[in-house]
């Protein structure tokens, strides 16, 4: 490849400037999620969002994410909707549905409505791996997860503005 060949790339940054966040917080495992509530609103504030550009919302358990995350997108006030939950595997099979049915509703509320949704729903064997994943060990996934939905939330923006194509490209080259 030539060091000339540099197709046009567009990402988002780490800009929340004029963005709005949501964020569904579940309260199963509330020892966990409000630990990575904490670190998402940290990467939130440290990379300039007021708290007037976050709006949180409580649900019982991860399996009503989706529903209200889907509701907080249809509302057109957020950029990116952050969905925070903790599912620990017990002795029964509620576990799989619980972590199918709310990532799938997640990814199908974010693809329906076009409102980018971050996925910071920890699934565990137990509750020393949730604890490190929340700020011990693993570093905070709630942390990455307001990075991911800043990026996001610009990128999407951006996405909108580019979506019309400028003039000189709006046509496939003739091969005649
Ligand atoms: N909800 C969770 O968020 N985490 C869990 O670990 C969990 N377990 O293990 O059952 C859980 N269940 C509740 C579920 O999300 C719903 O709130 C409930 O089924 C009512 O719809």
């Amino acid at each position: 490849m030539s060091a000339e060949f540099k197709p046009s790339t567009i990402r988002g940054e780490l800009n929340p400037a004029g963005s709005h966040f949501g964020i569904v917080v579940s309260q199963f495992n509330s020892f966990i999620t409000d630990r990575l509530l904490a670190g998402a609103l940290d990467a939130l504030q440290s990379a300039g969002t007021a708290q007037e550009q976050i709006e949180i919302v409580r649900v019982p358990g991860a399996f009503e994410i989706p529903i209200a995350a889907k509701k907080l997108a249809a509302s057109d006030r957020f950029d990116s909707i952050i969905c925070v939950g903790c599912v620990l595997r017990g002795e029964t099979s509620h576990y799989d549905v619980v972590v199918s049915e709310t990532s799938r509703g997640i990814q199908l509320a974010q693809l329906d409505s076009g409102v980018p949704m971050i996925l910071c729903v920890l699934t565990c064997d137990t509750l020393e791996q949730a604890i490190n994943r929340a700020g011990l060990k693993g570093g905070n996934k709630g942390y990455e997860s307001g990075l991911a939905a800043i990026e996001m939330a610009h990128l999407s923006r951006k996405l909108a503005k580019n979506s019309a194509r400028p003039a000189s490209r709006s046509r496939r080259p003739s091969h005649r």
